[in-house]
């Protein structure tokens, strides 16, 4: 039995305003080839298919038509869950006519963990994988709120509900594991899912990850999942990583990269391989579908390597951060007239010059479009001269508010 292993599509995802429908579709049509040419039997998605809760009608065909693509391959199977960005109600609704094409999917939990344990059977209807499909855990769901709480209890109680619904989701995949066993099954293995945070994991500037809880505590070490586990297969981190060393514990990350500080690292999924109980694993590229350069320097400088882009032919998005000395009120204008002739395009140009030395403290040249709303709350507290002790609090207290909201779901009626 093979299994691919992806997550973080989100589909719909702009960059700088730019939409990247080309590379969604790109990248889904590589998925199918490889599922296909690597005779995958079970495709695995952690979380966050969908950038936002109510995806526009052109990344919900990109996910329909892989959907009835994989339908008619070799994939036998496919387990998605919802991920922070995705609206459970929204992935849930079309879950009954997904079923008919052998597609779980697990858009919250419920009061019943026997629904996020889903056996896989093989050709011969004979059992191969007991799946633990757990979606992403909102705070509201494994936290009761109790008036004067720290926020260390409060995190203290998010990793102590996320370990126990891991618990109680596993004990009954290991007793259809037992079961299945004494029916002469031999070692059918436990594969789970989950969309959170482990702690130490990597991030790395403009990925694109929401921090997912108020502070750093709630997030879970290795041990918080039982050891019955054959293989964990996570999203939510875009970097693909192991979580404490531990190669069955894992991120394939983003097959895209979410921004200009993600374009340099590889991305991946990943293959598991059951022959017998050991799993045999094993990383595949995710080729690079639009590629993403920064420039940074004096005009001349950018202007050499814009040169040395364009003898190379290449296409890339670009992000220009200007450093020269001079002020350059026309530098658009300029880097516009430098890309003639080629498919480049500027995705964003950062002008220090100016901001720093004309509207030194006043961030003129930034429009909405480049802040996101946590910046917009760190500028405040600039303005009020909130102090750093005034400010970690503020800011947890902030982020908490943020989660709530970005947890509602609006479709949900
Ligand atoms: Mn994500």
């Amino acid at each position: 039995m093979k299994i691919l292993h992806t997550s973080d599509w989100h589909l719909g995802r702009s960059l700088y305003g730019r939409k990247r429908y080309d590379e969604f579709t790109e990248f889904l049509n590589w998925l199918g080839d490889t599922v296909e040419k690597e005779n995958i039997d079970v495709l695995l998605v952690a979380g966050d298919v969908f950038d936002t809760s109510v995806p526009s009608n052109r990344a919900q065909e990109l996910y329909y038509r892989f959907i009835c693509r994989m339908a008619n391959s070799c994939c036998r199977h496919i387990v998605v869950i919802a991920g922070n960005h995705d609206s459970p109600s929204f992935l849930n609704a079309p879950k009954e006519l997904l079923r008919a094409l052998n597609v779980f999917v697990v858009g919250a939990m419920t009061k019943h963990p026997e629904e996020e344990v889903i056996v896989l059977n093989d050709d011969r209807r004979n059992p191969e994988a007991i799946i633990c499909a757990v979606p992403y855990l909102r705070d509201r769901d494994i936290r009761s709120v109790e008036p004067g709480e720290s926020i260390d209890d409060k995190n203290a109680k998010l990793a102590l509900g996320l370990m126990n619904h891991y618990v109680e989701v596993c004990a009954i995949a290991e007793q259809e594991q037992a079961r299945f066993k004494k029916e002469g099954y031999g070692h059918v293995p436990i594969v789970a899912m989950g969309h959170l945070f482990a702690a130490g994991g990597e991030t790395v500037d403009g990925d694109g990850v929401r921090e997912l809880y108020v502070g750093s505590l709630a997030h879970v070490g290795k041990d918080a999942f039982p050891s019955a586990i054959d293989y964990l297969a996570l999203g939510h981190l875009h970097v693909p990583q192991c979580v404490a060393n531990d190669e069955r514990i894992r991120y394939c990350g983003s097959p895209i990269p979410m921004g200009y500080g993600d374009a340099t690292n590889d991305k991946k999924v990943i293959v598991v391989r059951y022959d017998n109980s050991t799993p045999a694993i094993e990383e595949i590229k995710v080729p690079c579908f639009q590629p993403l350069e920064r420039i940074t320097g004096s005009f001349d400088e950018i202007n050499a390597k814009i040169e040395q882009l364009k003898q190379a032919g290449s296409r890339a998005w670009l992000e220009i951060e200007y450093t020269g000395a001079d002020l350059m009120g026309n530098l658009r204008e300029l880097l516009e007239a430098s890309l003639d002739g080629s498919s480049m395009e500027i995705r964003r140009i950062k002008n220090n010059r100016i901001m720093d030395r004309v509207f030194k403290a006043i961030h003129t040249h930034e429009t909405l479009d480049d802040l996101d709303v946590d910046d917009v709350f760190d500028r405040c507290l600039d303005i009020f001269e909130v102090s750093l002790e005034d400010r970690l609090i503020i800011t947890r207290l902030y982020n908490e508010i943020v989660t709530s909201i970005r947890e509602e779901d609006v479709n949900e009626e």
